[in-house]
């Protein structure tokens, strides 16, 4: 076993490659939401350092993405980050130019507008629909205009009673929303469909699970992929099993990802159950092949009590962390232990990846690349935050927190 018997600190110079390697391909893109002030059902928690508009969202991404290297674009929401629509892309290209991060995926607001009160693609009323229909296509005209390749699809639309609105029905409305949007797309660009076993509906949700995004996405298009969100399963989901299936099928889109200890808790990557993520991040070292570069990585978070940048920051640096080990787990010995049946030395050798501490030389990457070897020190040192406080403060102390 070449690279497993001498993991106490230091890294052998093949580790040290696979670890650059793994580092040098890897980018997540991380959302504007995060950096804006959010809350729970109860009530929105103000912080004095929130970005409170788009300009300050572009500078906490640039500043994050500066520091760790591993996050050149943000994820736009378009009621949210274009209320004007097109003619927001203008500001959108100029943030892009001043603080180095680009647009990444755009996500359509199906869930906000008082109309969507009871669905949006899959809402009874065909005024509705047509609505939201036309929300999506202007999202791919958005996206168009700002060189963006996917839309992400996050269908709120769901039911939370028995007998109160027809499953089959629902069906066939939301893939002809979905159809719509697809026929907007250009030729690079791609859907991606997002599911969730509940919430906000609690008796169903209209894309449940992966097999009814697949199928809503292959009756959509053939640029209509998946999108799996880690907190969007039943505890009990084997997730790196359903990503290894989308890979199969040829049908991955790309990830939000994100921690929870109970349902959708949005918490950061790795915070509870670190090992799945390296789990989902192996899978895709060892299988994606020539569909890597159509995987999106993506988090999808929300920071109620962290510090903003600092939990982005956070987040970044342990999802670099966790897919350095995944890249250093032995492929070609793995194999051999798993075809001859040598289960537990298989999976010591799995889960003795796992284990080691990559971050010295995660360090020495940053410092080959040009970025500070610690990026939350480094956040801390630059005053960043304190200088945020100083400017967005008063504009946040007015900050509505009540649903009142
Ligand atoms: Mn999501």
């Amino acid at each position: 076993m070449p690279h497993s018997n001498n993991h106490f600190g230091s890294q052998t110079v093949n580790e040290t490659e696979r670890i650059f390697h793994a580092l040098d391909s890897f980018r997540i893109e991380i959302p504007s939401w995060g950096f804006a002030n959010t809350g729970t059902r109860f009530g929105k928690f103000i912080q004095a350092a929130a970005a409170t508009n788009l300009e300050e969202k572009f500078a906490d991404a640039g500043q994050v993405h500066a520091l760790t290297g591993g996050s050149p674009t943000v994820a736009l929401h378009v009621l949210w980050d274009t209320p004007n629509g097109i003619k927001d892309v203008a500001e959108i290209r100029s943030l892009e130019t001043k603080f180095g991060v680009r647009a990444g995926s755009i996500n359509p607001n199906l869930f906000q507008d008082q109309e969507y009160k009871f669905g949006s693609l899959a809402n009874p009323s065909v005024e509705i629909r047509a609505q939201a229909i036309a929300h999506c296509v202007e999202s791919v005209e958005i996206a168009k205009a700002l060189g963006s390749r996917d839309i992400s699809m996050w269908i709120a639309d769901g039911a939370n009673y028995p007998g109160s609105q027809s499953i089959r029905r629902r069906i066939d409305w939301l893939q002809e929303g979905l159809k719509a949007t697809h026929n907007a797309l250009g030729p690079d660009q791609r859907m991606l469909v997002e599911y969730k076993p509940f919430e906000p509906g609690f008796y169903f949700t209209d894309i449940a699970d992966w097999g009814m995004a697949l199928e809503y996405a292959r009756g959509a298009g053939p640029q209509a992929k998946v999108l799996v969100d880690t907190g969007h399963h039943y505890q009990a989901q084997n997730v790196e099993q359903i990503v290894v299936w989308l890979l199969r099928l040829k049908a991955l889109g790309g990830f939000h990802f994100n921690d929870r200890k109970y349902a959708d808790d949005d918490l950061t990557l790795g915070s509870i159950d670190p090992y799945q993520v390296f789990r989902i991040f192996y899978e895709i070292i060892s299988e994606a092949g020539d569909q890597f570069n159509d995987i999106a990585f993506m988090i999808d978070q929300s920071h109620n009590l962290k510090g903003k940048v600092e939990a982005m920051v956070q987040t970044v640096v342990a999802a670099q962390e966790l897919y350095a080990k995944a890249a250093l787990v032995d492929r070609a010995k793995l194999a051999e232990l798993q075809d001859a049946c040598r289960l537990v030395e298989a999976e010591e050798l799995f889960r003795g990846a796992f284990y080691i501490d990559v971050r010295p030389t995660v360090m020495q990457w940053r410092e080959a690349r040009g970025l500070p070897p610690e990026p939350l020190k480094a956040l801390y040192a630059s005053g960043y935050v304190e200088k945020a406080t100083q400017a967005r403060g008063a504009k946040n102390a007015g900050r509505v927190t009540s649903y009142a």
